[in-house]
């Protein structure tokens, strides 16, 4: 890993990505709840919040719509990924090349590796390729880290969690992306293994303001440097809200309770 503390991807050192590579990932089902979602534009407008430090979306996604938010946004370019139309073992096709994610005007990269998978060999070896052209560019590498397989049990127990922010490290990642492994000390351990490289949590499906605020704030208490996150932002009404919300527990380290408070303040609640 290199230091990326005055990269565009990270503020104060912490990090929140927004994802939205979901319509590639999950398909039209994740926009179902709040069809504006399925804009682009929308979403492109939220990372344009504060607290966003970069938005990571695919290609098509990056040609089509960067352009008319380069001044405003920090593009991450998440190089591989697969539909859920896909049925056989994990893998993720390299979408398009660090040089060409430079060209796009991206700062930084995303690489899904999923180690366990019969394919893990050939990710580990793209995931090289893409680290080492991005260290030409100074582009931070984010390291969608995700034990899945055929072969693998217990793909989210604390200890498999651990192991994946650990290949993270092992495999020069600057940033690992893993899953909430279900406690703060388990948080504390996946990010002791770590080592240099930052931990930040997968969003996941989308939960309450403040089941999902308690999880952000137990992966901070744990030393975790901050968020990628989808489905709990673009899937709610108000967006921004939730964004006011978890820049005061991320780069303001506040509890959840003055965090709420403070967003509803800014941004009261529909009745
Ligand atoms: P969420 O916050 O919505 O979980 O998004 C994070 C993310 O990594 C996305 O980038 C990706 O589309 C999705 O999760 C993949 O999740 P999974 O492979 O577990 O379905």
């Amino acid at each position: 890993m290199i230091p990326i503390d005055d990269s565009p991807l990270t503020r104060d050192g912490k990090v929140l990505i927004l994802a939205y590579d979901h319509g590639l990932e999950h398909g039209p089902v994740d926009f179902e709840d709040v069809p504006e979602s399925a804009n682009p534009e929308r979403v492109f407008d939220v990372a344009t919040h504060d607290a966003v430090t970069s938005l990571a979306v695919q290609k098509g996604i990056a040609e089509a719509y960067y352009p008319s938010y380069e001044d405003d946004v920090n593009l991450l370019a998440k190089l591989n990924g697969t539909s859920n139309l896909w049925r056989g073992e994990p893998d993720s096709a390299v979408n398009w090349s660090v040089d060409y994610a430079h060209e796009v005007g991206a700062d930084s990269i995303g690489f899904t590796v999923y180690g366990g998978s019969n394919n893990e060999i050939e990710m580990v070896e793209e995931f090289r390729d893409a680290q080492e052209k991005a260290r030409e560019y100074d582009m931070p590498a984010v390291m969608w880290s995700y034990p899945r397989g055929q072969g693998l049990r217990n793909a989210k127990t604390p200890e498999s969690i651990a192991y994946s922010a650990r290949l993270g490290l092992e495999l020069g990642a600057d940033v690992a992306k893993v899953k909430y492994p279900g406690s703060q000390a388990a948080m504390e351990e996946t990010v002791r293994m770590a080592g240099k490289t930052k931990v930040v949590m997968s969003g996941g499906s989308k939960r309450s303001d403040e089941e999902f605020l308690s999880n952000v704030k137990s992966v901070i208490d744990a030393g975790g440097a901050g968020l990628a996150v989808g489905r709990n932002v673009f899937q709610r009404e108000n967006p921004e809200r939730l964004l006011d919300a978890l820049e005061k527990v991320i780069f303001e380290e506040t509890s959840v309770e003055a965090a709420l408070d403070a967003a509803e303040a800014a941004a009261p609640e529909a009745e």
